[in-house]
């Protein structure tokens, strides 16, 4: 346990509040956001000791983070890493200090599996597979050329890397599909916005947009409303998330399709956190419950929605 005193000083005979480290990646997104606040909130529920970093989507501030709170002796450390690789190194220094660590929202394509108790997140391919299938339903009978445009994630991170992975899966089923053009636009509205410009500039024939995240819609939308075009009519848009803002473009026509992706991470996160430091057994592998969205279903959903 942490040590003595601390802001428990009041009950006397030590601090008995399990203290967690959490370095997550940054604030880049409406799903991130929520994600953030879900952690924190349920740590408080749980009455754990959260020392909480925002890495600004750099994997260097992470494992900066990761080391500091070997440093502090946490209890347990969690982190969503940013990236896939390059986490070998820091998870041993963990492990070799006897900290137990636990993944959220993203993997790590670390082999040594033994350097983390368990990864609680989302299949991501399974998100790209289930767009994939929207599209090629969307399209049954019609054998005309479908060109698409894809807005990517985070150059290097899980969601990027697999959603892309399990949508091309799917796509490369039938010819007609064409990935035209694939760039990042950062998970942001940001660059989803510069970077969908970019393609109505270069492509007069764009009929499907399939972005990453809701985030990286929501901006393009507003690119290929300035370029004169219906979103949602003249371009067919999926996104991933399933957040507020996405689900609302999605009741009024401007997004076609979404696939959820839980932020909701946080009661599982200190449920699996509190098993982990009282030394049971746990699961290797969390999955999170999520499924998907039409018009309909979403202006059915919004007004109970969490985020
Ligand atoms: C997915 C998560 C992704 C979201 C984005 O679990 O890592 O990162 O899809 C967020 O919105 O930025």
């Amino acid at each position: 346990l942490a040590g003595c005193g601390g802001d428990d000083a009041g009950s006397g005979g030590g601090d008995d509040k399990l203290v967690m480290g959490f370095a997550q990646v940054g604030a880049e997104s409406g799903w991130r956001t929520a994600n953030t606040k879900s952690i924190q909130d349920s740590a408080a529920k749980a009455g754990i000791e959260l020392k909480f970093f925002d890495a600004q989507g750099k994997q260097e501030n992470q494992i900066k983070a990761i080391r500091n709170f070997i440093t502090q002796r946490v209890d347990v450390i969690a982190f969503s890493p940013v990236v896939e690789s390059g986490w070998g190194p820091v998870l041993k220094e963990a492990k070799d200090a006897n900290i137990p660590v636990i993944l959220t929202d993203r993997a790590v394509d670390t082999p040594d599996t033994t350097l983390y108790k368990t990864f609680i997140g989302s299949d991501f391919v399974l998100e790209g597979k289930k767009a994939g299938e929207w599209l090629v339903k969307e399209y049954e009978g019609k054998p005309d050329t479908v060109n698409i445009v894809e807005l990517q994630g985070t150059p290097g991170a899980a969601p990027a890397n697999d959603r892309k992975e399990g949508f091309g899966d799917v796509i490369k089923a039938d010819p007609k599909f064409k990935v035209i053009a694939s760039q990042t636009g950062q998970f942001t509205r940001t660059d989803g916005k510069e970077v969908m410009e970019a393609f109505l500039k270069a492509h007069p024939d764009i009929d499907v947009l399939y972005a990453h995240n809701d985030d990286m819609g929501l901006g393009a939308i507003e690119a290929i409303e300035a370029a004169g075009k219906k979103p949602g009519t003249d371009i067919k848009i999926i996104t991933v998330d399933a957040v507020k803002d996405g689900m609302t473009a999605l009741s009024q026509g401007k997004i076609n399709f979404i696939v959820e992706c839980s932020p909701l991470l946080g009661p599982q996160l200190m449920d699996l956190a509190k098993k982990v430091h009282a030394g049971e057994t746990i699961e290797t592998r969390v999955l999170t419950e999520e499924t998907t969205f039409n018009q309909e279903q979403a202006t059915a959903a919004l007004p109970t929605r969490q985020y």
